[in-house]
C-alpha cells in the first residue's frame, strides 16, 4: 500500500501536509451531529475539544472508584499490559482495559461518546488502543511531544488520519499536575521524523518515547503557525476529545496532585490497521486492536 504519511525512513525530519479532512462527516450535516457547530469549528481549528458536561457526578465516582481498583489487582500482577514507570515499580499505564474488563468495555460503549466520535469519523468505530494513565503526585514522569497518529501509521500500520482519541479526566486538571499540553492546529501537518524503528521499539517507548519525537525546528513552527499550547484544565470527568495527528505532551507531575485518566482511541471502521509502514512486526493486540472479536469492534450507529 502506498505510504502517504512516511516517517523514520531516514536521518531528516520534514513538515508534510495532512492528506485528510479533519472531520469525516460532510459539514453540511453538522445539524445531525450531537455537539453543535461551534464545537465542531473550534475541533477542526485545533483540532481538540474540551467537552466537560457529559458525565454525571456518580458516573465520574464510579469511574474514579474503578481504576484504583483494578490498580490495587494489579500491583504484584506481572502482565506486558501493565506499564511501569521508568526509573521505579509505580504503574504507569494499563493497557487493553476496554476489553479485559466488564466495566471499561461499558464505558468503551457509551453511546454519548460513540456518538460524537462516529460523527467526527463519518463511519461507525472500533477502539484501537484502551489505557489508563496513572501520574501519581511527585512522581508521574513525562510524555514527550508526539503525534499519536505518526507511531500508529509507523508502528501499527493505521493508514489515514481517520481516528480519535478520548482522554477521560479522572482527577482535577490543574495547570501544574501534568496536565495534558497540545499544540492548535498541530493537525494539519504531519512531522515525518528521522531514525529507524527497532523491532520490539514499544518496550523502551513506552516508558520513555524517542523516536517518533519531532526536531525543536518543527516544534516551534508548530507552535507559531498554530495558536502556541494549549492546556485544557478541569474537573474530574471532563473529557478532552483530540484528533490523532494533534500534537501532543505532558510533562512530569513534581506536584502533591495526581493526574489519571481513562484514555481510549477510536479508529474508522474503513481505517482498519494493514502491515506497519516500519516494515517491522507488528505489535501486540493490547497495543493496537486489529482483530474484530469481542469489545473490539463496538456496535455502532453511523448513518
Ligand atoms: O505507543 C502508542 O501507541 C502511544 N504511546 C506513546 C508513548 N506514544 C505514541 C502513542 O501515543
Ligand atoms: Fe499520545
Amino acid at each position: 500500500m502506498q505510504d502517504l504519511y512516511p516517517s523514520r525512513k531516514n536521518d531528516t525530519f520534514k513538515i508534510l501536509d495532512r492528506k485528510d479532512p479533519v472531520i469525516h462527516t460532510d459539514r453540511s450535516k453538522d445539524d445531525q451531529a450531537p455537539i453543535s457547530k461551534e464545537q465542531l469549528d473550534s475541533y477542526e481549528k485545533n483540532g481538540f475539544l474540551q467537552v466537560t458536561d457529559l458525565f454525571s457526578d456518580d458516573e465520574v465516582a464510579d469511574m474514579q472508584k474503578a481504576i484504583f481498583e483494578l490498580q490495587d489487582a494489579t500491583k504484584g500482577v506481572e502482565s506486558e499490559k501493565v506499564i511501569r514507570e521508568p526509573e521505579s515499580e509505580d504503574i504507569r499505564s494499563i493497557f487493553h482495559v476496554h476489553h479485559d474488563d466488564n466495566y471499561f468495555q461499558k464505558v468503551a460503549n457509551d453511546q454519548r461518546i460513540l456518538d460524537i466520535v462516529n460523527h467526527l469519523l463519518g463511519s461507525d468505530v472500533y477502539v484501537h488502543q484502551s489505557r489508563i494513565n496513572y501520574k501519581p503526585g511527585f512522581k508521574g514522569k513525562e510524555f514527550d511531544w508526539h503525534s499519536d497518529f505518526e507511531t500508529w501509521h509507523v508502528e501499527d500500520g493505521m493508514p489515514r488520519m481517520r481516528a480519535v482519541s478520548v482522554s477521560i479526566a479522572l482527577s482535577d486538571n490543574y495547570t501544574f499536575n501534568g496536565p495534558l499540553m497540545l499544540i492548535p492546529g498541530s493537525q494539519n501537518y504531519y512531522i515525518s521524523c528521522a531514525g529507524e524503528t527497532p523491532d520490539d521499539n514499544y518496550k523502551e517507548s513506552l516508558k520513555k518515547q524517542k523516536l517518533g519525537v519531532p526536531d525543536e525546528d518543527s516544534l516551534r513552527f508548530l507552535a507559531e503557525t498554530g495558536g502556541g499550547i494549549s492546556v485544557p484544565t478541569g474537573k474530574a470527568g471532563s473529557i478532552t476529545l483530540f484528533e490523532s495527528n494533534t500534537m501532543h505532551g505532558s510533562t512530569s507531575n513534581m506536584t502533591p496532585y495526581p493526574r489519571n485518566n481513562l484514555f481510549m482511541v477510536y479508529n474508522s471502521v474503513e481505517n482498519r490497521l494493514v502491515d506497519p509502514y516500519s516494515g517491522g512486526k507488528p505489535r501486540p493486540e493490547y497495543i493496537a486492536v486489529r482483530e474484530s472479536g469481542v469489545g473490539a469492534h463496538l456496535s455502532g450507529s453511523y448513518s
